[in-house]
C-alpha cells in the first residue's frame, strides 16, 4: 500500500493523478500548505526539504514528483512512460521540462509575490512564464499533438495540465489553442477527474 503525502492542487497532484491512471490503491494524507504542516517536525521526518510530494511505497520512501511517477510507472508496467528506447527519451523529457522547467518558472513568480519584490519583478516572472507555455505551444506543433510527445498520452502531459491551474499571479498566461486542447484531454479523463474531486480543487484553466 502507498502513502501520498500531498496538497490541494499543487504539483504533488501530478502523483495522485498517476496513482488513478495505473489503477494503483493509495492512501491520500493532505499537508496544508498555509498552515505550514510541511515544516511540522513530524513531516520533516519524512520529506527534510519540507515540501510536497512524498511516496511511501512498500520498498521504502521516494521524494521529488517525477521520481515518484517514473518509479510507480516502472512498478506497475505502466502506459505514462514508454519502457525504452527514443520514446522513453522524449517521454521523460518533457516529464523532467514539467517538473525542472515549467514549475520552476512559477516558483520565481511566487517568490517575487511573497517577497513583494513590486510589479517590475512580476512582469519579468511571468513573461518567462508565457515563454515556456509559448514552448509547449511549440512542442505540439511539432509533435502533431494532441499530447506533448504526439499521439502517446505520457506523464509529462499530466504535470502540464497541473501547473496549468495555477493562477494566483496578476498577470494569466495565454495558452495556444493546441494548448488549451491538451489541457481538455487529460482533465477530462477519468483518472484525473478522480484526484479534482478527492484534492476537491476546482480546474479554472480553461474557463476563460
Ligand atoms: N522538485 C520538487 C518540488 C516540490 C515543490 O516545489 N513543492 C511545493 C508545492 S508545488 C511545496 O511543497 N511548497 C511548500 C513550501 O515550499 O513551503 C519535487 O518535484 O518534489
Amino acid at each position: 500500500m502507498y502513502t501520498l503525502y500531498y496538497s490541494p492542487g499543487v504539483c504533488s497532484m501530478s502523483v495522485h493523478v498517476a496513482l488513478e491512471e495505473l489503477g494503483v490503491a493509495f492512501e491520500p494524507h493532505k499537508i496544508d500548505l498555509a498552515k505550514g504542516e510541511q515544516r511540522s517536525l513530524e513531516y520533516l521526518k519524512i520529506n527534510p526539504r519540507g515540501q510536497v510530494g512524498a511516496l511511501m511505497t512498500p520498498d521504502g520512501l521516494v521524494t521529488e514528483n517525477a521520481a515518484m511517477i517514473i518509479y510507480l510507472n516502472d512498478t506497475h508496467d505502466g502506459h505514462l512512460i514508454p519502457k525504452e528506447g527514443y520514446a522513453r527519451a522524449t517521454a521523460l523529457q518533457w516529464l523532467m521540462f514539467a517538473n525542472s522547467t515549467l514549475h520552476p518558472a512559477y516558483g520565481k513568480a511566487l517568490f517575487c509575490k511573497k517577497n513583494d519584490l513590486g510589479d517590475e519583478a512580476m512582469k519579468i516572472a511571468c513573461d518567462a512564464i508565457q515563454t515556456q507555455w509559448g514552448l509547449v505551444e511549440q512542442q505540439l506543433d511539432e509533435s502533431g499533438g494532441p499530447y506533448l510527445c504526439g499521439e502517446n498520452f505520457t506523464a509529462g502531459d499530466i504535470y502540464v495540465a497541473v501547473v496549468a491551474n495555477w493562477d494566483f499571479f496578476p498577470q494569466k498566461p495565454k495558452f495556444g489553442p493546441k494548448t488549451k486542447a491538451l489541457l481538455e484531454a487529460v482533465t477530462s479523463r477519468p483518472a484525473y477527474q478522480r484526484a479534482i474531486e478527492t484534492e476537491q480543487i476546482e480546474y479554472t484553466a480553461l474557463a476563460a
